[in-house]
Formats: C-alpha cells, sequence, structure tokens
C-alpha cells in the first residue's frame, strides 16, 4: 500500500499547509465516559427536514475532524441519528463549510466534471468537496436521491437539498450516512464524517427487541494520515476508544438487562470480530439484523464479524454485578498485503444499579406483527436466476512496497481502475435477477459492497451457506497464495425494482481502495 499511499502522502502534506486549523466541529467526549446516543431526529408526520454543515477542524492531537454539523436547540450536535419509518419522505439540505483555502489544485483521482452532467455544484471535486451516500438503502440513484456519481457540493456555495422517499417495502434495520466524493472518500469519513440512519418498524418483525433499552453505536476509526498505515485509533460515538492507553469508553447497564445495540461499522478498514465478554470468555448475542436486514430467524453467536460498512444488530445481557464486562473487537488478519485489524477494547459495560423490574419475564415466543416474509427481497430465493456473472479482486505489485493498483474486474474484461467517465462494465435491466461470484485474487482481504440494492448470500467458498442473510457489504478473504484456491462469495442481486434504474456502483469498502479506483458503474435500464 505504500507507493499509492507516497503519491497521497505528498497531495496531503501540500494540502494540511493550506489547512486553516478552526475549531468548527464540536468538542467529542472524553475518555472514560459513559457512552451516550446521539442526538436523534425523528420524521415527524411522514417527513423528516433538517440541515446539515460540512465542517472540518484539527483536533489538539492533530486528528482531522470532518464533521456533519447539526444545530439542535442546545447546541451544535455532531452527525445525528436520522430515524424514518417505512414510506417516510427524507429531505436533507447539506451546506459544505469546509474551509481549505487551497485544495483546488488536489484532484488525484480525475475530476467528476467530465463525466456529463454534474448534479449540483460545477467544478472540480476536491477534498473540500463533498456529497451524501445513503448506505444501504435500496433507494434510486438519481440526482438529490442516492446519487454519489454526480452529485457535486462545493465549499461557500448555497445549501444542496437531498428529497428521497424510505421505500414503503425497505427493510427495518439500521444504515448510515457519508460522502462519497470519489477520491477523497477515505479522508472524510477518517475525520469522522458518518452517522446513523434507522428505519424504524424492527420491533414489529422482531417482537424480542420490543421495550429494551436501544443503542445506536457507531465505531469510526481515525488514522493521522489515513493515507499511511500505521497506527489507528478507534471511537465508539466518537469517544476514543484507547485501552489501555485511556480510561475505556462505559456502557450502562442494570444486572441482568437486556439492551437492542445496533453497531455500524464507519471505520475506514477495519474489519471487526465483536465480542461482549464477561471476565474474558465471549458471551452469546442474540442477532438480529445484518446491513438493517432482520434475519430470516435470530441467532446465538459469540462473535460477530462486521466488515467496514457492514451493521449488526443484536441483543446483549449484562452480567450480574462482578464479573469484568467488556465490549471489544478481536484481530482479524487482512493478509500479506492488508492492514493488521488490531484488538481493541471498545467499551467497558458498566453494571449498575439493581436488577431492572420494569420488563416482565417472558414466557412464550413473542409473535412478529410483520412477518420478515414481508419485506422487500423476501422471495428472492424462489427466483430463478436471469444471469450468472463472475467479478474479482485483485491488487497489481509495483517493486517491492506493496500493491499500487487496486481493481475489481469483471472476468473476462480486461483489469482496469475506476474513471469517472468510463462506461458501465455491466449493463442489465430491470427485471433481471442475476448471480454474481465475487473472488479475491489479492493477498489482501476485501469488502465488496453494491449501492442501491442488498443482495442475498447463497454460497461462500463454492459451498452452500446455512444462512442465507441479506447483505448490502460482505467480506472476501485474501488469497493464501499459490497452491491455495481463493475465496469467493454468491450472492443472488435483485434488480426488479424500478425505482433503482440508473447508473450506480459496487466496490471495496476499504475507503482507500475505493478512491484508488477499486470501483466500477452498473447500468440498470429500466424496462
Ligand atoms: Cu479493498
Amino acid at each position: 500500500m505504500q507507493s499509492a499511499s507516497r503519491y497521497l502522502l505528498a497531495i496531503l502534506t501540500c494540502g494540511f499547509a493550506f489547512l486553516r486549523p478552526v475549531a468548527q466541529c464540536p468538542a467529542r467526549p472524553d475518555p472514560g465516559t459513559v457512552v451516550e446516543d446521539t442526538l436523534s431526529l425523528n420524521s415527524v408526520n411522514g417527513v423528516l427536514d433538517a440541515a446539515f454543515v460540512m465542517r472540518h477542524s484539527v483536533d489538539s492531537g492533530g486528528y482531522n475532524h470532518y464533521c456533519y454539523n447539526y444545530q439542535s436547540g442546545s447546541g451544535e450536535v455532531e452527525a445525528p441519528t436520522l430515524r424514518l419509518n417505512r414510506g417516510d419522505q427524507l429531505v436533507l439540505k447539506v451546506k459544505d463549510e469546509i474551509e481549505s483555502d487551497d485544495s483546488s489544485e488536489m484532484s488525484p483521482m480525475g475530476s467528476m466534471s467530465s463525466s456529463g452532467p454534474t448534479c449540483g455544484d460545477t467544478g472540480t471535486p476536491t477534498l473540500s468537496s463533498t456529497n451524501v451516500h445513503f448506505h444501504g438503502l435500496n433507494v434510486p440513484p438519481i440526482c438529490h436521491q442516492d446519487d454519489v456519481l454526480t452529485t457535486l457540493i462545493q465549499p461557500g456555495k448555497p445549501a444542496f437539498q437531498f428529497n428521497m422517499q424510505i421505500p414503503k417495502d425497505e427493510p427495518p434495520g439500521l444504515y448510515w450516512y457519508h460522502p462519497h466524493i470519489h477520491g477523497f472518500t477515505e479522508f472524510q469519513v477518517n475525520g469522522g464524517a458518518a452517522g446513523a440512519i434507522v428505519v424504524e418498524g424492527m420491533d414489529k418483525i422482531r417482537p424480542e427487541v420490543a421495550g429494551l433499552t436501544e443503542r445506536v453505536l457507531v465505531i469510526r476509526q481515525e488514522y493521522l494520515v489515513p493515507w499511511v498505515p500505521g497506527p489507528y485509533q478507534l471511537t465508539i460515538n466518537y469517544q476514543v476508544a484507547g485501552y489501555p492507553n485511556t480510561p475505556s469508553p462505559l456502557i450502562k447497564m442494570k444486572p441482568h438487562e437486556k439492551q437492542f445495540w445496533r453497531v455500524a461499522n464507519a471505520t475506514i478498514q477495519d474489519f471487526m470480530p465483536l465480542q461482549v465478554q464477561f471476565d474474558g470468555v465471549p458471551q452469546m448475542l442474540e442477532l438480529i439484523a445484518l446491513d438493517g436486514y432482520p434475519l430470516a430467524k435470530p441467532r446465538f453467536q459469540d462473535t460477530i464479524l462486521v466488515p467496514p460498512a457492514g451493521r449488526a444488530e443484536f441483543i446483549v445481557q449484562a452480567p450480574a454485578k462482578g464479573p469484568a464486562a467488556i465490549l471489544t473487537t478481536r484481530f482479524y488478519s487482512t493478509g500479506p498485503t492488508g492492514n493488521p485489524d488490531l484488538q481493541q477494547r471498545l467499551a467497558d459495560i458498566d453494571v449498575y444499579g439493581n436488577e431492572d423490574e420494569t420488563l416482565p419475564a417472558r414466557t412464550a415466543e413473542p409473535t412478529p406483527r410483520t412477518s420478515v416474509g414481508r419485506i422487500k427481497y423476501a422471495d428472492l430465493s424462489k427466483q430463478k436466476p436471469t444471469t450468472l456473472r463472475k467479478l474479482f479482486f485483485s491488487e497489481e505489485f509495483g517493486g517491492t512496497n506493496g500493491p499500487i493498483q487496486f481493481y475489481i474486474t469483471v472476468d473476462g474484461q480486461k483489469q482496469k481502475v475506476f474513471e469517472a467517465d468510463e462506461k458501465p462494465v455491466i449493463t442489465t435491466h430491470v427485471g433481471a435477477v442475476e448471480d454474481w461470484i465475487i473472488e479475491n485474487r489479492a493477498l489482501e482481504t476485501h469488502a465488496f459492497h453494491i449501492h442501491q440494492i442488498h443482495f442475498k448470500v447463497l454460497e461462500v467458498d463454492g459451498k452452500p451457506v446455512k444462512d442465507q442473510d441479506l447483505r448490502d457489504t460482505i467480506e472476501i478473504p485474501f488469497w493464501e497464495g499459490p497452491g491455495h484456491p481463493y475465496h469467493s462469495v454468491k450472492g443472488r442481486f435483485d434488480f426488479r425494482d424500478p425505482t433503482i434504474a440508473g447508473t450506480f456502483v459496487f466496490h471495496c469498502h476499504i475507503l482507500l481502495h475505493e478512491d484508488l479506483g477499486m470501483m466500477h458503474k452498473i447500468l440498470v435500464l429500466p424496462k
């Protein structure tokens, strides 16, 4: 990764000289304090209307902050959680006030302006440009909705307005928003520009969660210089999880209390095998949903692997007072050319007070009011695929310094990095149901993500899986080298919904890889 980084580092270092370290972003929580949910903005009468201002500052430790500022009644809040019901309208105005006097020359990844009509502002995308991707939402890839290819919000211009309806059959669950300017995504997400979206209604499909204290936990990752492999720190709702150097964030629970935790991996590249441990022993977690999609049936796991950009929603039960209880991410190997994802304690569970007696003990299995069989994609396993495609991740080496090019390629086509004005590498049509095999031929684990739709996981490494979960992001482990087979995932991709017609992207969600072009376009033609 170093060679590619060198070029970027040069740009970045030059860029820093011009950045004004004005404190524009709200202060973040001190270490060792109670983890609070970020402010939630709820839809009212079917509409959630909010305005964000994107700003930038550098903290005393040298970390860049990129913040979605929201002016609440009691001051400025960073990246609130957006809560909507299915069928609601989301109106979001975003103004770019990233102050960077001379970033106009910085356009390492090419310009969007050559890719045809732009949506919003014109000009060349720079480190100070922004836009918003609504990750996981099954909404149209068009201007003012979820179109990252041409939407450009430039600093100092009037606010840009997003306006979209959450589909009536959207799976209830946890989604998230973040900037997606090609070439600069990593830098802004590294600075914390990411927030949660909750599509309400999980309790109607999974009554297990009804009445439980709910927590939205957004895990972010910050590097001092994101393009350089090296130390990083994780944060949980913006509080640094720096154990053992700093006291751990605290999550409060009553003895034996059950809570519903909705965890978003908003890191730039950290694959997180999450565990809750009591005195070092991993506990069973009741997994309810992945990537905003309720599982066909809840299942118990002591480790939940969440790739970068993935989400996991699960029920945690506190111990009695006594054992040391923690939320932790375990070490995860991303292969010989990948960055190591380190073990890190994310929070201490602080068991306080007396047993929670507000909830009646459940004796029978609760009955869902909405069947999981009635949400989007539920009938996907019954559909006959219209096409089978094979794609692969690969890396190209230059010298001894690690990979310099990152590719995702449709098998049979030429390996190439993404360019803003490229033609779609896949053309399909509304109504298609396709099976894709995505293979990893690189010595590094990658995270496959496609915009606009979820896909159903059918096979891993050529073998049918028991749990055919719906995902929008999935890890594909690294190749162990000559003599070993490539790891792969086979998924069923559903293009039947006419509202997703248009051009959108699929890519690796290690954001450096995406910025360097491990991404391509797919065109879904209307019927
Ligand atoms: Cu990747």
